[in-house]
This record gives structure tokens, sequence and C-alpha cells, in this order.
């Protein structure tokens, strides 16, 4: 059972909610009269609420979420979309929710959907590269790019046929159709599904969990997961963070020393393990 929970707000933005406790950082989409479909607005804001949680050291997990009882997020929001793509307070037309894509995949931390209604087009993509789901019994998943002119043949295809399968992922996006919760467990599209009143309780029980456990563990193995998908970009990311851990051993210590010390470095001491 976890503990009362007391949120308390990170930062105030217009269109998201942001807020922390106890190593959890908590994004809630907040535009429950669209069913949470993101704006460019809501999704710089998006992005800027996760560049925190990756500089900020006490946020351990990241819970995504939508406001109210009805919905995740429904995606792109229709009403903004011009003939480039969706138009924010700029003016300018963009399709920015792919960099918030790339964010939550690249977190060096553990990403929680926590779908609490529908996860539909756009919205759908956002919990398929989250790294766990957790889904309330009204929740309800499937995409409608097709059906509404649109859709996402990158994380929102390959990642999710990587979850249900070809046959399956093609089955989704070639007749856009709704899945009910148990019916998302089934395939293996989410981790597990509980009652609407349990749907945070039971999300900060996993994160909890999760936080008992070794952070370095916990972002080798997600990088590790991710870059056996993405190529040279996944590799990057996999050798950035051995890279980080080289860094924290003497025998790297030394090189650095010895260049400042401008004598040899001397590397003979540190073990060669087979
Ligand atoms: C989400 C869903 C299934 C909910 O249905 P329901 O019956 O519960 O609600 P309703 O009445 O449809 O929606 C309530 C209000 O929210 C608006 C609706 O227009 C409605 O407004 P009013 O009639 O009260 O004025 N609303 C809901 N979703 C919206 C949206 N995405 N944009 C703007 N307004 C929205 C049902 O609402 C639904 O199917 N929504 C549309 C889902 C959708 O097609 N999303 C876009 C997919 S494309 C995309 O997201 C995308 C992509 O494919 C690639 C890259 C980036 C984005």
């Amino acid at each position: 059972m976890s503990k009362k929970t007391d949120w308390k707000t990170l930062k105030e933005f217009d269109e998201i909610l942001f807020e922390y406790w106890g190593g959890i950082a908590k994004i809630t989409i907040n535009r429950p009269r669209y069913r949470n479909a993101f704006t460019p607005d809501t999704t710089k804001e998006l992005c800027e609420a996760m560049t925190h949680c990756r500089e900020n050291p006490d946020v351990r997990v990241v819970v995504l979420t939508g406001a109210g009882d009805k919905a995740f997020c429904s995606g792109g929001d229709q009403n903004v979309k011009s003939h480039a793509g969706y138009i924010g307070k700029d003016g300018v037309p963009r399709l920015n929710i792919l960099d918030f894509q790339k964010q939550i995949r690249s977190l060096p931390k553990p990403v929680v959907a926590m779908v609490n209604g529908y996860a539909i087009g756009g919205g759908h993509v956002l919990h398929v590269v989250c790294d766990l789901t957790i889904a309330s019994e009204n929740a309800i998943f499937g995409q409608t790019g097709p059906k509404v002119g649109s859709f996402d043949a990158g994380f929102g295809s390959s990642y999710l046929a990587r979850h249900v399968g070809q046959k399956k992922a093609r089955e989704i996006w070639f007749l856009c159709r709704q899945y009910s919760a148990r019916e998302a467990l089934e395939m293996g599209l989410v981790n597990t599904v509980v009652p609407f009143d349990k749907l945070e309780e039971t999300t900060i029980e996993w994160c909890r969990q999760m936080m008992k456990h070794s952070p370095i563990a916990l972002r080798m193995i997600k990088t590790g997961l991710n870059a056996e998908l993405d190529g040279q970009a996944g590799l990057q990311e996999f050798a950035g963070n051995a890279t980080m851990l080289y860094y924290m051993t003497e025998e790297a210590q030394e090189g650095k020393n010895a260049f400042l010390e401008k004598r040899n470095p001397d590397y003979t001491k540190y073990p060669n393990l087979p």
C-alpha cells in the first residue's frame, strides 16, 4: 500500500500540470475539454517538463497521464491542424510531439503511462513509447490516423509492432478500431489493468518498487532495450551511458589526471579482467 500522496507543483504551465512527490514527477495533459488533445503549445510544455525531469536528480520515475476520467490523450488537436502540421501560438506548423516521444524514450529513468481513459491517435503513441503502461478498466486504445488524414509510421508503428506483433499492429492501424483495456492487456499492449479508483495508487506502488532498485541498473536496461531497436542512434545513447560509467572509474581519472599533470598515464595498476 502506498503512502498518501502529497503532490507539489514543480512549475505552473497553461496546458499541463507538472507535479512532484517522493521521487515521482507527474506530468498531466490538462485539456479535458478536448479529451486531452495536444497542441504544439501543450507539446512545448511537455518537452520543458521532461527536460526538467532529466536534469533534476530528485526525479527517479516519471508518470505521464491525462486530466479527468475520460481521456489519457486523444492525439493532436484537430482544431489547430493546418496544411503542414499543428499550429501553436507562434503560428508555425509543427509536429513537435515527435520530439516529446524521443525524450520519453531516451530519458535515463523509467516513464510510466497512467492511462485513465481514451488513449487514441497520437495519444495512443505516447503510451506506446512509455516504458510501462498501467491502465484503468475504462481505458480505450486505438489509432485513428488513416481515418482522420494522419499517420505515425515511426515509433507509433514499428515500436507498436514490437509490443503486439506485426499482424496486430497492421490491424490496429489499417482498421482504426478501438480496444478495451482487457483486450490491450491480452495483446501485450499494457502491463496491467486496474479499477479506475486504484489507478494512481497502483501506479505509485509500481514506481516505488522501481525506486527501491539501482537507478543505474534500470538506466542501462532501458538503454540496452532501446539500442537493440534504434540502430546507430540507440548505440549512441547506450555508449553515452557506458561513457558515464567509465568516467566514474579510477582508470578513466588516471588518463585525465596524467594529462593535467603533464606525465604519461600509468594504466598498469588497473585490473584487466577476463
Ligand atoms: C477520443 C474520442 C474517441 C472520445 O470520444 P467521446 O465520444 O468520449 O468524446 P467526443 O464528444 O468525441 O469529444 C469531446 C470533445 O473533445 C473534442 C471533440 O471534438 C469534442 O468537442 P465538442 O464536440 O464537445 O466541441 N476532441 C476530442 N478529441 C479531439 C482531438 N483530437 N482534437 C480536437 N478536439 C478533440 C473522440 O473524441 C475521438 O475520436 N477524437 C479524435 C481522435 C483523433 O482522431 N485524434 C487525432 C489522431 S492523428 C494524431 O494524433 C497524430 C498523428 O497521427 C501523427 C502525429 C501526431 C499526431
